[in-house]
């Protein structure tokens, strides 16, 4: 099931010649409308005359996340004021947040994209979306909001949290598809589970989950307890919102909404351009964003552009799940450690919850991690033995593919906090 035939199923002949119009035009637009652009196209003497093709982007510089809170709040919009329609911002907790301006233009392109992201996970004109992402300033909750509508799906929008209700009210109005963070899922299912609900007797059949890093391995048990089809949605705040990419029901890399997207992958030290396949950070030109365009931004997410055809049918480009970002990566004496690397390690040793944490701490002049991890209730019921033999897997495992000796605390079954948004995975002593 695809959304819009024309534009995600474009031959590479069709997309380059329309990447090449969209960003001769973006690039005028930035540099007369933003004064930040301005001085950053003058100072490296970039005749815009001479950006003609998609492949001329190489000669634009990034955009960083520094640029945006420099010229917090309304310094990057491109448009007057009046022409606003809606202003979101990240969710982060500390510092000024980063800021999306929506002109009605911005706000029906996010819903067309965020229908193909919908359509994608086979939601359709009667489906009952339940919308668990918070609703607010977060662009999670009026993003799927916006696709649901444009799909004529029904929506409910429920927001995050009050858990119980969200099970009531999944199994009274005949949910058929979630939306909500991967690990919010898992807590659904966790609360359902002690309500006594038969996941196999509610009516859900997809989730897109997103707006957090999450593995292959806690989508096989996110499937399994919830008795559906999860799939991965990417979006953030600078590009859209969700909408940004979306994987389909092949499970083969999230299809980026290269239309409205454009993505390279760079290598976050030199910042050279890398080529498919090869592991750095996404960057992404936002071609048809009025409000707030932005050319070559680095989102810090990891990823990998994959190459080839999909079998959906859609030929927009493809990429891998995201590692994590480059500010979440951990360095543990050397190793490079992505939290989602250890996740994935976990959710396939036997006895295991799916609810961890990672302690990163400084002893001496050394950085120590460790995991705690609770045990399911067959575990706990194990001898000493039992319990030790599963720490000591998990240690060897995690010593195997990551190359570095952590510890190891197996936990009583919820004891961990429960997200109702995006997940605390680690937590870094260091910094206290
Ligand atoms: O999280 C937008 C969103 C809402 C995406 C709902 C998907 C679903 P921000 O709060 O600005 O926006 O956070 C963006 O979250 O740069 C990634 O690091 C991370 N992120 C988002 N989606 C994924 C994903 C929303 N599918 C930041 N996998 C991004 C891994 C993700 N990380």
């Amino acid at each position: 099931m695809i959304w819009n035939r024309e534009r995600e199923t474009l031959t590479d002949r069709k997309k380059k010649i329309i990447h090449g119009e969209l960003l001769k035009n973006l690039v005028k637009r930035v540099y007369d409308s933003i004064p930040f652009y301005k001085e950053k196209i003058d100072a490296a003497r970039i005749n815009l005359d001479g950006i003609t093709s998609i492949t001329d982007i190489a000669k634009l510089p990034f955009t960083t996340k520094e640029n945006l809170i420099d010229n917090y709040p309304f310094g990057m919009f491109a448009v007057p004021m009046s022409t606003i329609v809606e202003i979101h911002t990240s969710s982060g907790t500390t510092g000024k947040p980063v800021i999306g301006g929506y002109t009605s233009g911005d706000i029906d392109m996010w819903g067309e994209v965020m229908a193909r992201c919908l359509t994608a996970s086979g939601t359709a004109e009667n489906d009952i979306i339940q919308n668990a992402y918070g609703y607010g300033l977060f662009t999670g909750g009026l993003g799927v909001h916006y696709g649901a509508r444009r799909i004529g799906a029904n929506v409910i929008p429920i927001s995050g949290g009050n858990t119980k209700r969200q099970i009531m009210i999944m199994q009274d109005f005949k949910s058929t598809i979630i939306t909500c963070t991967p690990s919010y899922s898992l807590y659904l299912a966790e609360v359902g589970g002690e309500l006594g609900v038969d996941f196999k007797k509610v009516s859900l059949k997809a989730g897109n989950f997103g707006a957090e890093p999450w593995s292959d391995n806690m989508r096989k048990e996110i499937e399994t307890r919830l008795n559906l089809m999860a799939l991965d949605i990417y979006g953030l705040t600078e590009i859209i919102g969700p909408g940004v990419a979306n994987e389909c029901r092949y499970k083969n890399g999230v299809h980026i909404c290269d239309d409205h997207f454009y993505p390279e992958i760079i290598n976050p030290e030199t910042g050279e351009v890398l080529p498919p396949g090869e592991v750095g950070e996404l960057v992404i030109t936002t071609l048809t964003r009025e409000a707030t365009p932005l050319l070559r931004y680095r989102t810090r997410d990891i990823t990998a552009l994959i190459p080839g055809e999909c079998k959906c049918g859609r030929t927009s480009v493809r990429m891998k799940r995201i590692m994590g970002r480059t500010d979440d990566m951990l360095i543990i004496r050397g190793v490079n450690v992505f939290p989602s690397q250890i996740e994935e390690i976990l959710f396939h040793i036997e006895g295991l919850e799916p609810h961890y944490q990672i302690i990163v701490d400084r002893v001496g002049n050394l950085d120590e991690l460790s995991i705690q991890v609770e045990m399911n209730e067959r575990l706990i019921s194990d001898s000493i033995k039992g319990l030790e033999a599963t720490e000591n897997k998990i240690v060897a495992e995690i010593e195997s593919v990551l190359g570095i000796k952590v510890g190891v605390k197996l936990v009583e079954p919820k004891t961990i906090v429960r997200s109702e948004g995006k997940a605390k995975r680690v937590i870094d002593k260091r910094q206290i």
